[in-house]
């Protein structure tokens, strides 16, 4: 971080390491509460914000072109929740969203609910009331009952700040939160007054505080983890998305044990899915829970497990469950365990290791089961829920270049197929919300992503229900030139609601859904759009779109795969 980051016009090549990084802040002049947070989120390393300008949080965004930070206007506050989501994947950065008061921040409480749900880092930024004016009821302009509370009822915390050093203080709390704890959304509220009154605030307090260390867990509770795992015949990873920045020591320690990896979908990519070892993102499978099952010791890491991995059954093995959280809360989460190291998996995965070499432990010369049997057996059975989406997606995979991320919904051409059919060699590059499941995610998702991480491609697939949720972020790709691939797996309407209603004796109702010409769409908002109307063409035509630069839009009729169906209650199922 330089100073030059901070403000570039200002004081170009100064690093905030040296004695004249306090000097330069000192002879600032903080004009302004929005200044003082925003230069607090700069030296974070916040380089980008997302959100909708509106006529009460014109003081936040009156300061960033100076401070070097882009803005980028998405056309609805969710949209920017989940862009800033994705960008937060991949930067390992909370996003920032900024909204205005009331329905501003509103419209963004979904992607906090996210946020909240799938544990991922996220600042919500808003202004609110004057200070006094607290439930006035007065009709002024976006006047919210209790918008603090709205926020605070989904959210880690809100708060509503009433100095600008609380708010320069929140911000401190948030970047606290998301290295020690949980990481999970908060809201920092900024009363009107308060934001556009000069700080009163130490310059030297807006400077990032350095970042602990990754926690590590008790040591003597360490050595009788490693001992136990030291004596496993049969054991396995589970990694959840608390293990997704632990690196490559997580397959380290899965290669010494000789242990098979199954993961979540949000750990998904945490050790290589095209490692011997990795048996994917499949615990809804029966296959690969069983793997789990018939484990002697079985190592979760950073898991909460919740209701979208656990479709066919519980995990429940006879052997030993240890586990690995940031807290001791988690430990019986949906699997029981009994043992818990309460640690970031960053800091304790590692210390396994050193543990393991400390016994004289001999690495595993192999591991205990054929996993090339499981992976294809987990193949057919994903296969079973859906002959034409999984034709699709075997496709669509086919046709994604290696290294790309990949953004899903909550589709059934992503639950059923993409988490299957895509194999990822890297954490956060399957963006998705396996438990929260909004529509909507999964076009902003990827607008973040690239925003992000331009030099990596992004290819969002996602069903025709979900991708109408966020359509009008189209326009938010194309103002950004970003080069992006849609894929729309259009089965006219919402297939897995239907599905329910036949499995409950409901005649089908609200379900079947009016599509616009898609392609056209995608056109009449600057992108370029193709139709596939024949399944021979599905591969080329989305290669055809990657190579394109800006926005492309693949539509895919799932028609097309009608005789990838083998029987006629298939059919209808999936139609
Ligand atoms: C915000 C929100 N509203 C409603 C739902 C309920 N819901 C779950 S799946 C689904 C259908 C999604 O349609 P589409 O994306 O086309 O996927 P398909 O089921 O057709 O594969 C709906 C309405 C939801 N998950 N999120
Ligand atoms: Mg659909």
């Amino acid at each position: 971080m330089t100073i030059s980051d901070l403000a570039p016009d200002l004081a170009p090549a100064m690093t905030l390491d040296d004695e004249r990084a306090a000097a330069f802040v000192a002879g600032v002049s903080i004009e302004n509460t929005g200044l003082a947070v925003l230069t607090t989120l700069r030296s974070y390393g916040i380089d980008t914000i997302f959100g909708i300008p509106g006529t009460h949080n014109l003081e936040f965004y009156r300061h960033l072109r100076r401070l070097g930070i882009r803005a980028v206007t998405s056309r609805h506050e969710q949209g920017a929740g989940y862009a800033a989501d994705g960008w937060g994947q991949r930067r390992g950065l909370p996003g920032v969203v900024i909204t205005t008061s009331g329905p501003g921040l509103l419209n963004a409480l979904s992607a906090a609910g996210t946020a909240y749900c799938e544990s991922r880092p996220l600042i919500l930024l808003s202004p609110g009331v004057a200070l006094g004016d607290e439930f006035a009821d007065v009709g002024t302009l976006h006047e919210t009952k209790d918008a603090t509370g709205a926020a605070g009822a989904i959210v880690e915390w809100s708060r509503r700040v009433t100095t600008a050093a609380e708010a320069v203080q929140a911000v401190h709390d948030a970047f606290e939160l998301f290295r020690t704890g949980r990481p999970r959304p908060v809201h920092i509220e900024v009363p009107l007054d308060i934001l556009e009154q000069a700080a009163d605030v130490d310059p030297a307090q807006l400077i990032a505080r350095p970042q602990p260390e990754p926690s590590s867990a008790d040591v003597g509770d360490v050595a009788r983890a490693a001992a136990l795992l030291a004596a496993a015949s049969r054991p396995v990873i589970l990694a959840g998305g608390g293990a997704a920045r632990v690196g490559s020591t997580l397959t380290t320690l899965a290669e010494r044990l000789g242990a098979p990896v199954v993961t979540t979908l949000n750990g998904k990519g945490s050790i290589p899915e095209s490692h011997p070892l990795a048996i994917g993102a499949e615990l809804r499978l029966d296959v690969a829970r069983e793997v789990a099952n018939r484990s002697d010791v079985l190592l979760v890491i950073g898991a909460k497990i919740g209701e979208a991995e656990l479709w066919g059954g519980a995990i429940d093995p006879d052997g030993t469950v240890v586990r690995i959280d940031v807290l001791r809360s988690q430990m019986q989460k949906n699997v029981a365990s009994d043992f818990g190291l309460v640690g970031h998996a960053e800091g304790v995965v590692p210390q396994l290791l050193s543990a393991l070499d400390g016994l004289g432990y001999q690495p595993a010369a192999s591991t205990w089961l054929d996993l090339d049997e499981v992976r294809a057996s987990c193949a057919v059975e994903a296969a079973g829920f859906s002959p034409a989406i999984s034709a699709a997606a075997a496709d669509i995979a086919a046709a994604i270049p290696a290294g790309a991320i990949v953004a899903g919904d909550s589709s059934q051409i992503t639950y059923l197929g993409m988490t299957s059919a895509v194999r990822q060699d890297a954490s956060h590059s399957f963006l998705y919300t396996p438990a929260y499941a909004t529509l909507g995610y999964g076009l902003p998702s990827a607008i973040g992503a690239r925003v992000a991480d331009p030099s990596t491609p992004v290819v969002c697939v996602v069903g025709d229900g979900a991708l109408m949720f966020a359509v009008q972020e189209f326009a938010t790709a194309v103002e950004q030139r970003l080069d992006l691939t849609v894929v729309c797996v259009d089965n006219s309407g919402y297939g897995e609601i239907r599905q329910n209603e036949i499995d409950r004796g409901i005649d089908p109702i609200g379900v079947e859904l009016a599509q616009p010409d898609w392609a056209a769409l995608a056109d009449a908002f600057g992108g370029r759009g193709h139709r596939v109307v024949d399944r021979a063409e599905v591969r080329e035509t989305i290669a055809r779109a990657v190579a394109n630069p800006g926005l492309d839009l693949v539509h895919i009729p799932l028609a097309v795969y009608r005789d990838a169906l083998s029987a006629a209650s298939d059919l209808e199922q999936d139609r």
